[in-house]
């Protein structure tokens, strides 16, 4: 079990197979990577398949990218912006995700897709599950970094109630199980200023899109 200094608890569950792991992405020099992915494929507004623009910036990076247009939601393996795959996944990324699942219970964890998602003051995700991707077995992982977010994690039904949790720089979560397919959402950021990324959340989610 990780600890903090004052010996706390790092690790909470907050639900059936999902699990905080607090800091464990602290000093991994994870904004130099996405520094370095968002200079070949720049953050964008996409389209939801209604026309309106998503308020969340987003870009991707690994074999699949997930992208919404017009035409829907899905992963693609290039870059509509640039007809270019999309950046390889850094290795300092892979690793991450991949000790964070084995650290959740989930050993095998190959993500081929990183979703980045970039949230200034004001911008908000709604409720939804995830699920463009090709299976549900594998958990995803999803790495806060810069402002703190509210977090809404709810249950495999709409329906059901929501409990909210801080989600803070550094912060690492893992979703397996049937948390996998549970109903979540970040309320709208509230302004400040972080020392790292200034007036700005990031959040990379790692999946197996398992698109062939
Ligand atoms: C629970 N991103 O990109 S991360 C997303 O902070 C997304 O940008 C949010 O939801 C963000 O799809 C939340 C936490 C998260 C990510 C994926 C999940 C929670 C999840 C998948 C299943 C269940
Ligand atoms: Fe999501």
């Amino acid at each position: 079990m990780q600890e903090d200094l004052f010996g706390a608890n790092r690790e909470e569950s907050i639900g059936p197979g999902a699990m905080i792991l607090r800091g464990f992405a602290l000093d991994v020099g994870l904004l130099v990577g996405i520094a370095a992915v968002a200079a070949q494929a720049p953050f964008r507004h996409m389209l939801t398949p209604g026309g309106k623009q998503i308020g969340v910036e987003m870009t991707n990076c690994g074999a699949f990218g997930w992208v919404s247009d017009r035409r829907g939601y899905r992963y693609a393996p290039r870059d509509p912006l640039t007809d270019l795959p999309w950046p390889k996944m850094p290795d300092l990324f892979l690793s991450l995700a991949t000790r964070a699942a084995q650290q959740a219970g989930f050993s095998g964890f190959r993500p081929d897709a990183c979703l980045i998602n970039r949230y200034a003051p004001g911008v908000k995700m709604g409720l939804h599950q995830d699920r463009d991707e090709a299976g549900f077995d594998a958990p995803i992982v999803s790495v806060s970094l810069g402002l703190p977010a509210t977090f809404q994690f709810g249950g495999t039904d709409r329906r059901d109630p929501v409990a909210r949790h801080t989600l803070q720089h550094g912060d690492v979560v893992v979703w397996g199980g049937v948390s996998r397919l549970a109903w979540h959402g970040i309320l709208t950021l509230k302004p400040g200023q972080h020392p790292e990324t200034g007036a700005t959340r990031l959040n990379l989610t790692f999946r197996q899109a398992g698109y062939r």
